[in-house]
């Protein structure tokens, strides 16, 4: 986990901005810093992030996602990059539609959520990492199986009768 933490920062480093540095993160904080970063992305200042725009808005961040990664998860069709930076030429970049702001940070607050494994509102460098992983791992699962992007997702857990589960803490 410390060596690859340490690997993801070496190649985030490379690319200029300092990431890891940002980080931990919280949820404020954090969609802030995206919202201004779709705007600076919006060239066109429209409100929305055109094909040529996308690109702008979605690399980058405090919660960078690893760019090979993220193009095993653009091939395997998974999240926001996979619909909005499509590789050109094929039938998802010729269905594209603009991105609008509101969908972004939605996307982005999700992404956040996904990031925060012990949900304390706040997103650590490890955790980031380990987000890193997970999509590592799913989106290669998806790749090489693609019938398990179809699977539906299981049902829940059923609690049996007068067994109250604990909800929320404190
Ligand atoms: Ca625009
Ligand atoms: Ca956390």
């Amino acid at each position: 986990m410390k060596r690859s933490l340490f690997v993801l920062c070496a190649v985030l480093g490379l690319l200029a901005a300092p990431v890891c540095a940002a980080l931990p993160v919280s949820e404020a904080d954090y969609l802030k810093a995206e919202e201004a970063r779709f705007d600076a992305a919006d060239a066109d200042h429209d409100g929305q992030l055109q094909r040529s725009e996308t690109d702008a808005a979605l690399t980058g961040g405090d919660l960078e996602i690893e760019p090979a990664i993220r193009n095993t998860c653009i091939q395997a069709g998974v999240g926001m990059v996979a619909r909005y930076m499509p590789v050109p030429g094929t039938p998802a970049d010729q269905a594209f539609k603009p991105l609008g702001k509101k969908k972004f940070l939605k996307g982005r607050q999700s992404l956040f959520a996904q990031a925060d494994a012990n949900q304390d509102g706040v997103v650590t460098a490890e955790e980031l990492a380990a987000i890193n992983q997970q999509f590592a791992q799913q989106c290669a699962t998806l790749l090489t199986s693609p019938e398990e992007a179809v699977r539906p997702s299981p049902p829940p857990q059923e609690v049996p009768p007068g067994a109250m589960p604990q909800e929320g803490g404190e």
